[in-house]
């Protein structure tokens, strides 16, 4: 659901584009109109479509610099670039917004940095499948350098490689990977030394990951240098929104110590900050040293998640608010119930994380996911695509808002009425105005508080970060 409605609103903006100029596009197909999708891609202009009919088609494609709409007449399951081993088989870059790639199977690559594709510059990739791809040095099933790229909709399993800078199946400088599963991928280190960090993914500062399964990936030390193994799910900095981070496993083995089962921040490339994210199941592991730690997350910040059944332990060098924490963790907001969480991490009937989150702490919805024009509002879906704004309007809500309440975690458990929530409508009345401005000057300074809901910008202090962001926004 999510999917359809981002693949849309990215259609919208590329018809507009196109549209403003003179040439008429073509469509080229393969292999009615030439025989290899290359052939198609050296013969298309900026502008053009080429579509790709059933089969497997032997070969590596590169698409560099050009405007064109590559997509699969019946989707990913029937349409597959193998590369045999060849190289990557999908270079992509020096594009825009205007390049896109659409439901293929990408498969059989092996090189340094992305066996399966290679990306750089504003392209748009959707819907695709990255499997068995084999990327030595960083980024298994993708390497996404220079620019920010969008990934939208993919699944990209059971890659391996990142041996010297990590990224099982992604490694990624800076994105918005969206609506993507990414499970099973391996990362690992080589007597050559390395880091054999992030088994799903090597994220960099400007990574966002929102509404993604990053699921049964492993981070795993196989040489001779000694050191640690960290992010079995994922390793580096950046945001993680709406996320299942689950059974993932950092692997050590006698001398080196798995770290971050789940998640792993890595000081060097910035933040790694979760955000209603569903952390479960996951381990960190070393042979006889007993210095594994950190099972669900190391080092990162966590904000409205649910941390719980991770091995040998939940969290090292955490900072958490409005979690949920087996054992307990230090932090406002923080809970310690169990959250009643059903297979798949969504809240059951009862679950103390209801209505027990804190609503500044959602993102904007810069994407305007839900299509209503308004980027100013808080994000409307959570991992479902179900509005991730309402409240159990009869009990007592736990958590920080106005009118209603967001959950822990990255499913919202669903009541009526749902509401959109303004950026800085801090009495909640649907608007951004005079009554909002003078509830920032009346609480201005720090916040004595728990729940603070002058403090729109959610830096724990009342001050002009908060006014401007109500000048911002004002309605
Ligand atoms: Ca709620
Ligand atoms: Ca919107
Ligand atoms: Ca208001
Ligand atoms: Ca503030």
């Amino acid at each position: 659901m999510l999917l359809n409605k981002l693949a849309r609103s990215v259609t919208a903006v590329c018809v507009l584009a196109i549209g403003a100029g003179v040439a008429v596009a073509d469509t080229i197909c393969v292999p009615d109109d030439y025989p290899t999708i290359q052939g198609a891609i050296d013969a298309a202009v900026d502008g053009d479509e080429i579509c790709v009919t059933p089969g497997t088609y032997p070969e590596r494609i590169a698409l560099i610099g050009k405007e064109v709409r590559l997509y699969s007449l019946d989707g990913p399951a029937t349409t597959i670039i193998d590369a045999g081993g060849s190289g990557s088989v999908v270079t992509c870059s020096g594009a825009t917004e205007r390049t896109r790639i659409e439901g293929l199977t990408i498969t059989g690559g092996q090189s340094s940095y992305g066996g399966g594709v290679r990306l750089s510059g504003r392209a748009v990739v959707i819907d695709c499948i990255v499997t068995g791809n084999l990327g030595h040095d960083a980024g298994g099933g993708m390497h996404i350098g220079a620019g920010h790229p969008t990934v939208i909709g993919c699944v990209i399993t059971a890659n391996e490689g990142g041996s010297l800078q990590g990224g099982g199946g992604v490694y990624c400088e800076s994105a918005t990977i969206v609506d993507c599963t990414i499970s099973g991928n391996h990362s690992y280190e080589t007597e050559q030394a390395g880091s054999a960090s992030g088994g799903g993914v090597r994220s960099g500062d400007g990574t966002w990951l929102v509404g993604c399964r990053v699921i049964g990936n492993v981070a795993h030390h196989a040489g001779l240098v000694a050191g640690s193994v960290a992010g079995g799910g994922v390793f580096g900095a950046g945001w993680l929104v709406n996320c299942v981070i689950a059974e993932n496993v950092a692997e050590g083995e006698p001398g080196v110590a798995g770290i971050g089962g789940g998640v792993a921040e890595f000081v060097f490339a910035g933040e790694l900050r979760l955000i209603n994210c569903v952390v479960i199941d996951n381990r960190a592991e070393d042979e006889m040293s007993g210095e594994a730690r950190g099972g669900g997350a190391y080092g990162a910040t966590l904000i409205n998640s649910v941390v719980w059944g991770n091995a040998p332990d939940q969290l090292d060098e955490v900072e958490a608010v409005y979690s949920c924490v087996q054992g307990g963790w230090p932090g406002i907001g923080n809970i310690t119930a169990d959250p009643r969480l059903d297979d798949n991490g969504r809240l059951q009937a009862g679950s103390p994380c209801i209505d027990a989150g804190h609503n500044w702490a959602a993102p904007a919805d810069t994407l305007d996911l839900d299509e209503d024009g308004r980027t100013n509002e808080l994000i409307p879906f959570d991992l479902d695509g179900n509005p991730r704004f309402n409240a159990d309007e009869i009990d007592f809500d736990p958590g920080c808002g106005v009118p209603v309440v967001v959950d822990m975690g990255a499913f919202e458990y669903q009541f009526d009425p749902v509401e959109e929530i303004l950026v800085a409508d801090v009495d909640g009345d649907g608007m951004v105005a005079f009554t909002d401005l003078l509830a920032v000057l009346a609480a201005w300074g720090d916040c004595d508080a728990d729940c603070c809901l002058a403090d729109v910008d959610f830096s724990w202090e009342v001050d002009f970060g908060d006014l401007l962001l109500v000048l911002a926004n004002w309605t």
